[in-house]
């Protein structure tokens, strides 16, 4: 284990994240709001690119905007480290950022102890959705898991409407090139992502890193509820087709079943929208998104089948109509063991408590892994909370990551 200066390491993590929640990096103050083709996103990969750039990488995006910084000439063997630098629309500051900040940490550390590591980091585009409702954007047009139409026509930006591809190219990218971003993730002897765990088992059990052994699959989707939009003081209460009172069942719905389920699953109705949305009109159309996710991807098929047939049903024998489309969805996916036997003894080595989880949330690494041996590091984050703008993280934990993972890549190329 190399004699690491980790008060120099912790001083480093706490600047790169108090500067990235600054003015200049988020569109509003209330929250960190920070995602693809925003003025504030670019300031925040620009950033990066200036600290990268003065480590001695070279940085380049791929054809969508997806940073990648390397300090190995193209076609040589690389392991591979980051995460994500956008935020949820309600975000806070260390929500995919760390995991950005550890992997320049990592890199820092590689200069500083001269030990010449073969690096790349990435940092993906859209990670959050929070541009084109697409979670994992930019990693899964890496792996090429969206087809090209997504890209020009159905991928919409939820502030304007205007496609995915459109966007790209006003900011400058070349998206018609999108396949070759594929490219960026030859040639790689691993890859390992730092995240905050975005739930309290770490906080609650006493440990500083979470050594993940496998990524919770989720499904994507909404149901759209079609009644009719009908006067709300006139019309008699049998008279009614009221979208609202289907979609509010089917919430409960969704609970009761993914409660019942077990085996971890989870399922979240985030979205919820009526129309015309008036004090005096009863709703004529409701649209709920759906979220469900669990290590077992046959529980989550369960639920998700089961609430699609529930709101057609309830929809039908009350005259309305009731229609699912799925947004996405990726499996549960299993870390590369010898990867997390790595970290585990780095770990071990720091002498800090740890332990091995699940990761209930989802993380490029879950695209990353179909192409390349791949683990997380997790870091414990206040009372679990995040996708909030008090979310909070302690510096001193991101850089005792970054030297177990330092400490790791060192065994593992
Ligand atoms: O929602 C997620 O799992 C991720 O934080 N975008
Ligand atoms: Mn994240
Ligand atoms: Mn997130």
């Amino acid at each position: 284990m190399a004699t690491i200066d980790r008060a120099a390491s912790i001083a480093r993590v706490a600047a790169d994240i108090n500067e990235l929640t600054g003015p200049a990096y988020t569109l509003t103050s209330d929250a960190i709001r920070r995602y693809a083709y925003t003025d504030v996103y670019a300031s925040t990969l620009d950033y990066f690119e200036t600290q990268f750039t003065d480590l001695g990488f070279d940085v380049s995006f791929d054809p969508v905007g997806t940073l990648v910084a390397r300090n190995r000439p193209s076609g040589e063997p690389v392991f591979g480290v980051g995460s994500h630098c956008d935020s949820n629309r309600n975000g806070g500051p260390y929500d995919g950022t760390l995991g950005v900040v550890v992997a320049l940490e990592v890199c820092r550390l590689n200069a500083e102890h001269g030990a010449d590591l073969p690096l790349q980091v990435i940092s993906f585009l859209e990670e959050e959705g929070s541009g084109f409702g697409q979670m994992l954007l930019g990693s899964r047009i890496m792996v090429q898991s969206v087809d090209e139409a997504d890209l020009r026509e159905n991928f919409r930006s939820l502030d304007d409407g205007r496609s995915f591809w459109e966007h790209a190219e006003d900011a400058g990218y070349d998206p018609s090139r999108w396949r070759e971003s594929v490219n960026v993730l030859d040639n790689h002897l691993g890859w390992i992502e730092t995240h905050i765990e975005q739930a309290r088992v770490l906080q609650d059990t006493g440990n500083r890193l979470g050594i993940v052994n496998a990524i919770a699959g989720y499904i994507h989707g909404d149901i759209t509820v079609i009644g009719r939009a009908d006067h709300a003081g006139a019309t008699p209460m049998d008279f009614r087709h009221d979208a609202a009172v289907v979609a509010a069942m089917c919430i409960t719905e969704l609970e009761r079943v993914a409660k019942e389920a077990g085996n971890r699953t989870v399922g979240t109705v985030g979205e919820l929208s009526v129309s015309p949305g008036l004090i005096n009109v009863v709703p004529g159309e409701a649209r709920l998104s759906l979220d469900v996710r669990g290590p077992d991807d046959a529980s989550v098929k369960d639920v998700v089948a089961s609430i699609k047939s529930y709101a057609h049903e309830v929809a039908e024998a009350r005259g309305l109509e009731a229609n699912y489309a799925m947004r996405q969805t990726l499996p549960a996916t299993a870390m590369d063991a010898s990867i997390v036997s790595e970290l585990e003894t780095a770990a071990a080595g720091s002498v800090e408590p740890y332990r091995s989880m699940l990761s209930g949330a989802a993380h490029d690494t879950m695209c990353v892994a179909s192409r390349v041996p791949s683990a997380m590091v997790f870091v414990p984050c206040r009372d679990g909370i995040s996708h909030a703008p008090d979310e909070e993280a302690d510096p001193a934990d991101g850089a005792l990551a970054s030297e177990v993972i330092f400490e790791a890549i060192q065994r593992l190329v």
